[in-house]
């Protein structure tokens, strides 16, 4: 059956949100111990048996979505308002994002804030980790997708593989809502024919190329974007049509598993659609105030906008 373009929006936002909530569970951990720990993808799956609750990368997530369903743009003013309207400091946020968001809390120079922690600007997967909404708003206009995912990134990341990072994540969520049919290797000549820097051309290029889940690893599991967004983007290109495959195979990678996941669900849902989810997953997804229901409708104001 055709997924709807709403379908589309709401498997995005929630395939994060639940990717980053199972894969919240095994942050930091080796892929040796989870390998033991677990005989694969299904077993992982079945292990969840209450309910899983995301953390920051959905948490920012949404402060985007909110911003683009009320303002049908990112405006930096909103995006930092809506940062801090959001804050939830046990969700666990990246130790560079923490010091920014408390600034601009406190009506400080967060610009400044951020460039003296990390001369030269974070290059964590922060940006890209919660630049879902933008593909899926511009998924038909490739100028403004990129410039919107570079204005998404820049009050916290302004490092250009942090910055591209997220174009790419923005990039890849685009292409799967515009089209029905996943067409793998036109997938791939598009996304390295965004890509500015070697770095990413270069993974990109193995990214493609990658034939089996053993070969993922290679590819990174770290909490730097050019360390994680390759590996989300071909995990996802590995099984275009299982969802659970798709976030799966990434947690089991170990690392920065809930980052992975909330990138590579993303894709996913944006694909295949909320349906696609399995059922075991989206029915411990928290009921919390922004949980669950939030999470739909807040994709349906984003696809009506
Ligand atoms: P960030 O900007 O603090 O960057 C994340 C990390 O990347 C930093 O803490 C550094 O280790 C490293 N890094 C980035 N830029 C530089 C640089 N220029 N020089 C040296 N090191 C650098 O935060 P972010 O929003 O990019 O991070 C996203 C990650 O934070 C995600 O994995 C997310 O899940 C979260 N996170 C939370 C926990 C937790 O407390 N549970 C643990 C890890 C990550
Ligand atoms: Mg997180
Ligand atoms: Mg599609
Ligand atoms: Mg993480």
């Amino acid at each position: 059956m055709a997924v709807s373009l709403e379908q589309r929006f709401q498997g995005s936002l929630l395939g994060l949100a639940v990717g980053d909530a199972l894969g919240g569970r095994f942050e930091a951990q080796s892929a040796e111990h989870l390998r033991q720990r677990f005989s694969g993808v299904e077993s992982l799956i079945n292990y969840v048996t209450d309910e899983i609750w995301y953390t920051d990368d959905t948490q920012m997530t949404i402060a985007l979505a909110e911003v683009l369903a009320d303002q049908g743009e990112i405006l930096e003013e909103s995006l930092c308002a809506a940062f801090v309207g959001n804050y939830v400091p046990s969700r666990g946020y990246g130790r560079g994002a923490r010091m920014v968001i408390e600034a601009m809390e406190e009506g400080e120079d967060y610009r400044a804030v951020a460039s003296k922690y990390f001369p030269g600007g974070s290059y964590g997967n922060g940006a890209a980790m919660r630049v879902a909404p933008v593909g899926l708003f511009f998924h038909n206009d490739e100028a403004m997708l990129l410039e919107q995912a570079r204005q998404s990134a820049l009050p916290t990341h302004v490092h250009p593989l942090g910055i591209e990072g997220a174009q790419l994540i923005a990039a890849a969520v685009a292409y799967v809502t515009r089209s029905d049919e996943f067409k793998r290797d036109d997938f791939f000549r598009w996304l390295i024919s965004l890509c500015q820097s070697e770095e990413y051309r270069e993974k990109l290029t193995a990214a493609s190329e990658i034939k089996s889940t053993e070969q993922l690893a290679g590819l990174g599991n770290g909490i730097e974007a050019l360390e994680s967004v390759p590996t989300a983007i071909a995990s996802f290109a590995l099984s275009p049509e299982s969802y659970a495959e798709t976030i799966g195979n990434v947690i089991l990678l170990g690392g920065d598993a809930d980052t992975l996941a909330a990138m590579a669900g993303a894709i996913s849902g944006a694909h295949l659609g909320v349906d696609a989810i399995p059922k075991q997953l989206l029915g411990r997804l928290e009921e919390s105030p922004k949980g669950k229901s939030y999470l739909l409708s807040l994709a349906s104001r984003l696809f009506l906008k």
